[in-house]
């Protein structure tokens, strides 16, 4: 069953927003043109509290983008981004949710980040998705959506663990980073994900 996963497509991820991802915004209409293609759809929200622990505003003396050492792993410290509640942790408005037949939040927990729409970053908690989607006979996972390093990124490495046949749309997405995504879409092929574009699904 061919399943799209819609990955954090937020007013703040989108040019304008706190944590603005580049030409966010173009893929809101490629996204919208491949509902029909598909089986189920399932969005995911960025949905932190205002004393999240990924916030720079939240550490003393740190400012947005760096990095430390949090509960043994490396994390990087955002702008306040995805506010439970607020207007930037809003879908998109001209996103066609119509069809969507859930939405899963992740990020809730003060003390942990989840980048991924599975597990949070240290692997502690599961968000049910994995369940979900198996209940739901779910076999095939598209990926679209923002940002593609990030958690569209870390959303695939998941699915692939959990035995799902993984696609990227790539021009459904667009990454935080332009010039380190190459590295990152060779890691995905390694791991036997197949990247494609939009209009290979038309038909
Ligand atoms: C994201 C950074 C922090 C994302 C979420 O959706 O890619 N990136 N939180
Ligand atoms: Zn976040």
């Amino acid at each position: 069953m061919k399943t799209l996963l819609v990955i954090d497509v937020q007013n703040d991820f989108i040019p304008g927003g706190s944590l603005s991802v580049p030409n966010g915004d173009k893929i809101v209409p490629v996204i919208n043109s491949i509902k029909d293609t598909f089986d189920l759809i399932v969005a995911t929200q960025d949905w932190h509290p205002k004393e999240h622990s990924s916030f720079a505003v939240n550490h003393d003396g740190k400012s947005d983008f760096d990095r430390i050492e949090w509960r043994g792993n490396m994390q990087t410290l955002w702008p306040e981004h995805c506010v439970q509640g607020s207007v930037g942790a809003e879908l998109h408005p001209e996103l066609d949710t119509t069809k969507y037949e859930a939405i899963f939040r992740k990020g809730t927990d003060k003390a942990i980040d989840s980048y991924s729409a599975f597990y949070d970053n240290n692997h502690l908690k599961a968000t049910g998705l994995t369940g979900y989607l198996k209940e739901k006979g779910a076999t095939q996972l598209y990926f679209c959506g923002l940002a593609s390093d990030i958690c569209v990124y870390f959303s695939i490495c998941d699915a692939v663990k959990e035995g799902f046949d993984c696609y990227f749309i790539e021009d459904a997405s667009k990454p935080l980073d332009v010039e380190a995504f190459e590295a990152i879409k060779s890691k995905m092929l390694a791991m036997g994900v197949r990247i494609i574009t939009s209009e290979s699904l038309y038909y």
